[in-house]
């Protein structure tokens, strides 16, 4: 059911009336779309294989302007209508092409294994219909998608840990494989094209190599910069970006590359730990100005898997490099 929320402030939750994440933000017919996932209100115990993440349904958020109220648009897709999936419908994103909206989703399989899935809509807030298999060639979690200026789309994602990417190394699953010494280059995330459809992977996923500004790749124990999970590209000024979350360290944080597929030089921050163990976010440009959408676990005073969506504006220096943004300016 439509429901009409307040007038959102910058570093403050988007909504109160339901726990919110990992937002995807887009403009849409003149609309600014939030494409979250929706924290269930449990008090199970977490653990590091995320399965206190239980979610099991998506909602739309749209507002016409920032000075606008939200609207969030009701249920638009369920766990229980997606006959591949068993669990966990986590950090999904949005995608607009062929007069179709799309919506590209993580969730356990029946075997337990993480897949990615595409549903699709004529409106950009649902509902929408899911495929009735995951995307063949898929696995592990956060799927982002980039529509390029030529109309060709990429598909990134991959997570640590919960999200299974370390299981992924050989090309098959191994339940028990671990990730790369602390001396070895650090996984990347994975990226494949789509095909005109949309709805498949064109070709086998690629790790992107993230580097250091000698070209030499980020270790797997520079917990300060390796890739975790929540990947996003966006276009600026002719370049790429290639922004995720470190994890462990808790921080946003990004590299710039010349091609979509990579490789990318690390440049640096973006926003600082928040409050709660992930962070995850989007960036999007709106009319002239760049906003970054993130979340905290402010709303339920700290518990990771009750979490929040937030907006700050995000600012470039003369060079291309993206200003560090404070999670919490009025704390200061
Ligand atoms: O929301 C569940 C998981 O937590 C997401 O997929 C990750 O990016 C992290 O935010």
């Amino acid at each position: 059911m439509k429901q009409q929320q307040q007038i959102p402030k910058p570093h403050q939750p988007l909504v109160t009336h339901i726990f919110t994440a990992d937002p995807s933000a887009h403009v849409y017919e003149g609309k600014i779309y939030i494409y979250p996932s929706h924290d269930l209100d449990h008090d199970e115990p977490s653990n590091d294989n995320g399965d206190q993440y239980k979610m099991e349904d998506y909602h739309v958020l749209s507002m016409d302007s920032f000075d606008s109220p939200v609207v969030d648009h009701g249920e638009a897709l369920h766990l229980r209508d997606i006959p591949w999936a068993s669990k966990q419908l986590w950090a999904p994103d949005a995608a607009y092409k062929n007069n179709t909206y799309y919506l590209f989703f993580p969730a356990r399989d029946h075997d337990d294994i993480f897949r990615l899935g595409v549903a699709t809509s004529e409106s950009p807030a649902g509902p929408f219909t899911p495929q009735p298999n995951y995307m063949e060639g898929s696995f592990s979690i956060d799927p982002a998608v980039l529509v390029d200026d030529d109309n060709q789309s990429y598909i990134y994602f991959g997570g640590l840990w919960g999200g299974q990417l370390e299981k992924w190394q050989t090309g098959s699953f191994m339940p028990d494989a671990e990730g790369p010494a602390p001396d070895q280059p650090a996984l990347g995330p994975q990226v494949a094209l789509l095909s005109d459809d949309m709805l498949s992977f064109q070709g086998k996923p690629v790790e992107i190599s993230i580097v250091d500004e000698d070209g030499n790749p980020i270790l797997a124990g520079d917990e300060d910069r390796r890739y975790f999970e929540g990947p996003w590209v966006h276009k600026y000024n002719g370049y790429y970006y290639l922004s995720y979350s470190t994890g462990t360290t808790h921080k946003l944080v990004y590299a710039i590359g010349k091609n979509p597929m990579g490789p990318f030089t690390f440049k640096g921050e973006i926003l600082s730990p928040v409050i709660g163990w992930t962070t995850h976010h989007s960036i999007v440009q709106v009319e002239d100005k760049w906003y970054l959408f993130y979340h905290d676990s402010s709303l339920s005073e700290g518990v990771n898997h009750k979490r929040c969506v937030k907006y700050s504006e995000l600012k470039y220096n003369e060079d291309g490099t993206i200003q560090k943004i404070n999670p919490y300016p009025d704390a200061d």
